[in-house]
């Protein structure tokens, strides 16, 4: 047992609780970051399955803070890859000598607040005992990989992975049989690669997603030149979209075009590849009948590309929005159907019945394999949180509070749980924008709110009940506005069996949700009572 205080624990070392230790040691805040992992990252440590990249270009999707860092980082691909962005990670940790204040291989397993010292303990599977002012939650809201609760799951004779947890040094598929449980955006970008090195693959879909073609290639070079010479600019305007994502947006409605200039919009940003397409037109998250062109659209191409027209309806998305289940980019997806070492598995016609010792026994049979791999998602935004033991005010459990659902102030704090502080949590635009963008707001906002307090004397910062009260009520009317509550998706909580359908993230877009941020901090912390 090792016991010690320190100014603020931090929970995780992926983009988010690198860039909070670097702030706080800007402000001389003492901090420690608490990782389970051997080395940072978070998300592009852990989710190393064949083909994993990003879907946000690489010229986006990383720091802003440093200009020397976003000037001398050169970017390889247009979309990078999983071992390149952990190769960044590991940069920016090297060149802001970040490890030397993280501990590593230590889970937090409990946090409990201290109303007469007000202060957080935070415990560890190592037998940490530390006591802090600020306890900081970056755990990361995809990082509680889910498996299937599916009979006989660990009664399979051969190896299962999950993409969440893949193996570091790889896995070799070569003539293996192989089968992939899942069809969302890991299974999409793992399936094409997989399918070229496994002797069979065979597919288990539930739900058909939506999915664009990346068009990734080698990083132009006129291209990040364009970025680099104004790098300053161009963030500024990308933090103010709606996704936190610099790329053109359409202001008119699928519905006031002809069905021609339709069709050409749809092409050219199928053409240009990525999850642009979705700013075709203004009106494809808000209304249904310009939804439905769009999605149309999209299986239409499916439709093109698949040869077996029965495999083709198979893999065409239909009974929910395009873009309310997270948009998919693919390299290839819907041609590796066209292999003849590949079988797609429609579990809606013939439900899973069990895993068994010699692969996955359907309703319409059992398919043996030599491998499983479970491509089925997370327990997403509230999973890393509620797995902590976290007790707030009266000794109130973070999972007792959010039983019915998250409840958040702007995804910052929760009202009963002083000084206890999340990165991107549920309520925040997070998982709806590029996340390095939320991340930093996140981080700036929280630096800036901390010394704030430390200006004027002040130990404590906590929601108040009516603030937060005020803010889930926004948070579902903004999303009740658009079509998102009609899918079930891992946004709605739907992945994981008897969690509340509740839509966690905030949808008022990044920009909107940034001005509010600032304006309530330029009201004295609005919402928030400090003591
Ligand atoms: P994470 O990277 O998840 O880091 C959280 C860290 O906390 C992890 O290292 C975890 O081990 C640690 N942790 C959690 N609980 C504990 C505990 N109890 N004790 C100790 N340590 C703990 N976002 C985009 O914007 N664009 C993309 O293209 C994109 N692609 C993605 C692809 C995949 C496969 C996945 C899974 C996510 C993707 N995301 C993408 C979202 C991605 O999670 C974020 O972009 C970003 O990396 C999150 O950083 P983070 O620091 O908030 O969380
Ligand atoms: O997880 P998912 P993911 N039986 O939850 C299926 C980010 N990300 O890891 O839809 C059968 O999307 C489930 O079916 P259904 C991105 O934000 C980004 O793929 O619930 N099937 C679904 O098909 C993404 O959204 C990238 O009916 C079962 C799949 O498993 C998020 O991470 C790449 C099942 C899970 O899909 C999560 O993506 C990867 C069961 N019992 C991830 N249980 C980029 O490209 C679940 N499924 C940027």
């Amino acid at each position: 047992m090792s016991e010690s205080k320190i100014d603020a624990v931090i929970v995780g070392a992926g983009f988010g609780g690198m860039y909070m230790l670097h702030r706080l040691r800007g402000l001389g805040i003492s901090a420690v970051v608490l990782e389970q992992a051997d080395d940072v990252g978070g998300t592009w440590y852990w989710n190393r399955y064949p083909g994993a990249r990003c879907d946000v270009e690489s010229m986006q999707y990383s720091y802003s803070f440093s200009p020397e860092l976003q000037q001398s980082w050169h970017w390889s691909e247009r979309f990078a890859s999983q071992p390149e962005i952990l190769r960044y990670a590991a940069h920016v940790a090297d060149t802001l000598d970040l490890r030397r204040d993280i501990r590593f291989e230590t889970q937090v397993t409990s946090a409990r607040y201290d109303e007469a010292s007000g202060l957080w303990t935070v415990e560890t599977d190592r037998g940490d005992r530390i006591t802090a002012l600020y306890c900081i939650m970056a755990t990361g809201c995809l990082s509680s990989a889910k498996l299937p609760e599916i009979a006989g799951r660990d009664s399979f004779g051969g190896a299962t992975y999950h993409t969440g947890h893949w193996p570091h040094d790889g896995v070799d598929f070569s003539g293996k049989r192989v089968a992939v449980i899942g069809t969302g955006s890991s299974a999409i970008q793992a399936i094409p690669v997989i399918a070229r090195q496994a002797a069979h693959l065979t597919v288990f879909q539930r739900t058909p997603n939506f999915s664009i073609p990346s068009r990734n290639a080698p990083m132009d070079d006129d291209y990040e030149s364009w970025w680099k010479s104004d790098y300053e600019a161009h963030r500024a305007k990308a933090r103010m979209m709606r996704t936190g994502i610099l790329y053109g947006l359409n202001e008119k409605s699928a519905l006031e075009v002809t069905p021609e200039e339709r069709e050409a919009e749809y092409e050219a940003r199928w053409a240009k590849g990525g999850t642009a397409f979705m700013g075709a037109f203004s009106d494809l998250i808000t209304n249904r009948a310009a939804n439905d062109t769009a999605a149309e659209f999209v299986r239409n191409k499916i439709r093109g590309l698949v040869k077996d027209p029965k495999v083709a309806e198979i893999l065409a998305p239909k009974g929910y929005p395009i873009g309310t289940k997270r948009i998919c980019v693919d390299t290839e997806y819907f041609e590796t159907f066209n292999q003849p070492n590949v079988t797609l598995v429609d579990v809606r016609e013939a439900p899973i019945e069990a895993i068994t010792p010699r692969g996955v026994r359907t309703a319409a049979g059992e398919v043996e394999v030599d491998a499983i791999v479970f491509a089925t998602g997370f327990d997403a935004m509230t999973g890393a949180l509620t797995r902590i033991d976290i007790r707030g005010r009266g000794g109130l459990g973070l999972a007792e509070k959010w039983a019915g659902g998250p409840r958040t102030y702007l995804g910052l704090m929760t009202a009963g749980f002083p000084n206890m502080f999340m990165i991107t949590g549920p309520g925040s635009p997070s998982v709806l924008s590029n996340m390095i963008v939320s991340i930093e707001q996140h981080v700036d906002w929280l630096s800036d709110c901390l010394a704030h307090l430390r200006a004027r004397g002040l130990t404590t910062i906590e929601a108040t009940q009516s603030a937060e009260e005020d803010w889930v009520a926004h948070g579902n009317e903004v999303a009740d506005r658009t079509l998102y509550p009609q899918a079930a998706s891992w946004y709605m909580g739907a992945n994981v069996p008897g969690k509340p359908r509740v839509f966690m993230p905030y949808i008022g877009g990044v920009g909107v949700y940034r001005e509010k941020c600032a304006e309530i901090a330029a009201r004295g912390y609005e919402g928030f009572r400090l003591s």
